[in-house]
């Protein structure tokens, strides 16, 4: 799996264990091997009639969710010059053009700012309004984001498709919060871009709005570099302060039943007759030899060592009742 996979329980979405290290997880141990009759070869017993089966592994449903892992990730409506700004601060090149959607799928680049110092920077699709409850393309993407320790919210304060900048930074913010509260939470610097066909007005007043909500603003045109170079230098300083985002801590408990354990129910379900649920011994009952005095022996120890036989001695099994257990039908006898 690749680095940044979070295992979830298929059924219930609890996270299972997250692929953020070369830390080796199992999720499902396979079974044990069984035994071929010729383990159980000796000098006097030369053809043993009896074999021991494996036991089955471990079996789960899982959903694997990739999410990258970069510092900083760029959110923002469409067409506002994310993947421009990426392609001007690393050696990322996503698709750039002048409608909607243009990326499709999200893009790494690793942003250098001086000596040893860099940090990795993710593009993802354009978000609109709606997009936490899947309008657009936004909300399969959101989860690349969501463990960057700073979002770049990319506006564009042009206003150059009609829209207020304020409105969309406010319509992101919703979508973030509606597809995380904790997402919603991470620090941001709000970069807005287009300056080269913006007012002055546009900008200031953008700007006051920014600040008054106590966030980094910075004006930048990704077209004409204005404002660009002194990015990363920024975002890397900002950085410096921000802890590493916490990995997704397991939730799942493995159920009682481990594969392998010698787990019945026993029921008496009529007269005399007793019903033994034991998938495990119903395989060892297939794997030997019934008329095999060896074969039975083994079958004996198991049926003790595993409790059954207390178990039907305690709800009253006499001589001679009938015990089924699958499609095998036993005589009781002491
Ligand atoms: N005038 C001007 N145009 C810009 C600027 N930055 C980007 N553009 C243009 O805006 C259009 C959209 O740019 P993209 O970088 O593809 O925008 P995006 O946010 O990645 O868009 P999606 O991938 O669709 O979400 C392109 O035509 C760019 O050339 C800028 O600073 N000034
Ligand atoms: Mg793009």
């Amino acid at each position: 799996m690749p680095l940044g996979t979070v295992i979830k329980d298929a059924a219930s979405g609890l996270v299972i264990a997250d692929l953020s290290d070369h830390t080796p997880v199992t999720v499902a141990k396979g079974g044990k091997g069984g035994f071929g009759n010729s383990h159980y070869a000796t000098p006097t017993r030369q053809i043993p009639k009896f074999a021991k089966p494996g036991m089955p592994g471990e079996d789960i449903q899982v959903t694997l969710e990739l999410k990258l892992i970069a510092d900083v990730g760029l959110i923002g409506f469409p067409n506002v010059g994310k993947s421009t700004l990426i392609s001007t601060i690393s050696a990322a090149r996503p698709k750039i053009a002048n409608y909607h959607f243009t990326t499709l799928v999200p893009t790494l680049g690793v942003v250098r700012c001086g000596e040893g110092a860099s940090f990795v920077c993710a593009d993802i699709p354009g978000l609109i309004e709606g997009a936490s409850e899947g309008v657009g393309l936004g909300h399969d993407f959101l989860r690349h984001v969501e463990r960057c320790r700073l979002l770049l919210h990319v506006v564009d304060v042009s206003g150059s498709e009609c829209r207020d900048p304020k409105e969309d930074f406010a319509k992101i913010n919703e979508e973030l919060a509606k597809f995380s509260p904790e997402l919603a939470q991470r620090p941001q610097i709000v970069v807005a871009n287009k300056c080269d066909i913006a007012t002055e007005e546009q900008i200031a007043e953008f700007k006051a709005f920014v600040e008054e909500q106590g966030l980094e603003f910075m004006a930048v045109s990704a077209a004409t570099m204005q404002g660009v170079r002194e990015l990363p230098g920024k975002v890397y300083n900002r950085l410096k302060d921000i802890p590493p985002v916490p990995v997704f801590a397991a939730q799942y408990k493995k159920a009682e039943k481990a594969a392998g354990s010698r787990s019945f129910t026993v029921a008496k379900t009529a007269p005399h007759t007793f019903t033994v649920d034991a998938p495990w011994l119903e395989r060892i009952l297939a794997g030997s030899n019934v008329d095999d005095y060896e074969s039975l022996q083994y079958f004996q120890r198991q049926l003790g060592e595993s409790g059954l036989l207390d178990e039907l001695v305690r709800q009253g099994v006499e001589e001679n009742d009938t015990i089924l257990i699958g499609e095998y039908q036993f005589d009781y006898i002491f």
